[in-house]
């Protein structure tokens, strides 16, 4: 059986629109995972840590066999074997991040693995290419559908489609 699941993609260092596609190209390899939309990619300036290059983001939807834990594990593995990230500084610039976004609409808390992506509903960087992926998909935790979380939220972020 397969399920929905979606992943946000960032890159804020070397090219980060390449960076972007290759990890979308990674993730299509995975076995039991089938890349089934890609969202436009959005310029959008940094969060939490703001003295730090603006990234690319995106969102991808996966239809996958794996559990949550194992594709976390596989997107790990390609964060530090195909990018060779190293984790330094905790928001500090990265290649490449690959955040596992919502499974379904499982609730996971777990050690190091927490699904709906605790922080997803206070970024436009992630709602807003969420959007256009699905935008009637509702938050398992809030019961908000996407475009509603994104048409309430107070941000200023900037955030422009590339
Ligand atoms: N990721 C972070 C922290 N801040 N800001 C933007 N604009 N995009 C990100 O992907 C991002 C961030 C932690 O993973
Ligand atoms: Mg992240
Ligand atoms: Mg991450």
């Amino acid at each position: 059986m397969e399920t929905d699941a979606y992943i946000a993609l960032g890159s804020n260092r070397g090219d980060r629109e390449l960076n972007l596609l290759r990890a979308v190209a990674e993730i299509g390899k995975m076995h039991g995972c089938r890349v089934t939309g890609v969202s436009a990619f959005y310029e959008t300036s940094p969060v939490g840590v703001i003295d730090q290059p603006s990234f690319y983001n995106g969102v991808l939807r996966l239809a996958t066999e794996l559990p949550p834990r194992e594709l976390l594990e596989r997107l790990l593995h390609i964060e530090l074997e195909v990018f060779g990230r190293i984790r330094t500084v905790r928001w500090g610039p990265r290649s490449i991040d690959l955040d596992l976004l919502l499974y379904g609409s499982m609730i996971v808390e777990e050690e190091g693995l927490i699904v709906p992506h605790p922080r997803m509903a206070e970024r436009r960087f992630v709602l807003q290419p969420l959007c256009d992926l699905a935008p009637g998909l509702a938050h398992p935790v809030l019961g908000q559908t996407v475009a509603e979380l994104l048409k309430t939220l107070r941000s200023d972020e900037s955030v422009v489609k590339v």
